[in-house]
């Protein structure tokens, strides 16, 4: 499509489901100006943030995961359509944060030394801090000292951990082991996700859990701090 018939679409005149198949393609061209003015939209058309989440974004960065894997995107595009689901994304955050209960429990999540990618574990601190955690996210490419840091000044009790790499899944252990070193492994509810991971990744490198996706990690979160409660009396 020319740059000519992109600016002739009126967003607001599609249909739903023209809308999420436009937001898909904008995503695609990393447009972000229209992905914040398709998710303003569907939200006034009285949509659920979470659907708008799932639906137009997570569904739209799963079809740019599929061309990157198979060559046909590279880095840059990528970086573009990952910019234009962050706008999004902004929008939703407050909506998904709405919540006037106190706090369920403090968490601090970081994605590992190596890695980069800092979506899914945005989307995890979005869905926490609506589920009414506190989050600390110290952001990506963070080494062990980083976390423990983290850990000894904000006092949580929960730590999440995100890699999207396969080589860098293998450094949530280096942070594991350091706690363990330290005595302090059981001081905290070890949390871990990302997308090469699995539940069996998870056990072998010591996790309380692993989370398949954002939603799975809210209910983990609240799951293992009901348990701690119930542990403490
Ligand atoms: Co990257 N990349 N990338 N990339 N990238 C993947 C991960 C890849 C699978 C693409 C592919 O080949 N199909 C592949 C990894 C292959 C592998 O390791 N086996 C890959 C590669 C190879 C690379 C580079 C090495 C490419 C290169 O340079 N040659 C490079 C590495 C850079 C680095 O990190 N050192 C690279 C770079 C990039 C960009 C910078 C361009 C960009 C990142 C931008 C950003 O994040 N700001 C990027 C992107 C966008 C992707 C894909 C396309 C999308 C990732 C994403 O955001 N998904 C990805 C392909 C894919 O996964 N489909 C790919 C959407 C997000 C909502 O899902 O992150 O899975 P996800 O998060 C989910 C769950 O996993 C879970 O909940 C989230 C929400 O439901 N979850 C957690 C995640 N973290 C959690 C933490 C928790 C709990 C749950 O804690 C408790």
């Amino acid at each position: 499509m020319t740059d000519a018939q992109e600016d002739d679409i009126d967003l607001r005149s599609l249909s739903d489901d023209e809308l999420i198949e436009q937001m898909h393609d904008d995503l695609y061209d990393g447009l972000q100006e229209e992905i914040v003015e398709g998710t303003q939209i569907l939200l006034e058309r009285g949509w659920g943030p979470s659907k708008v989440l799932d639906e137009a974004l997570v569904a739209g960065m799963n079809i740019v995961g599929v061309d990157f894997r198979d060559g046909i995107l590279f880095v840059p595009e990528v970086l573009m359509a990952a910019n234009a689901m962050k706008g999004g994304m902004e929008i939703l955050r407050p909506l998904l944060a709405e919540t006037g209960a106190p706090p369920l429990g403090k968490a601090v999540i970081g994605t590992v030394k190596g890695d980069i990618h800092d979506i899914g574990k945005n989307l995890v601190t979005m869905m926490w801090e609506g589920a009414g955690f506190e989050v600390i996210d110290i952001g990506i490419n963070k080494p062990v000292e980083e976390f423990i840091e983290a850990l000894e000044t904000h006092q949580p009790d929960i730590l999440g951990m995100s890699a999207l790499l396969t080589t860098t899944m293998p450094y949530m252990k280096v942070v594991i082991d350091e706690l363990v070193e330290r005595g302090l492994r059981d001081d905290y509810i070890v949390l871990v996700g990302g997308a090469p991971l699995n539940e069996e990744f998870g056990e072998a490198i010591g996790a309380d859990a692993y989370c398949r996706d954002a939603a799975v990690a809210v209910e983990t979160a609240k799951e293992f701090m009901q348990k701690k409660r119930n542990a403490a009396g």
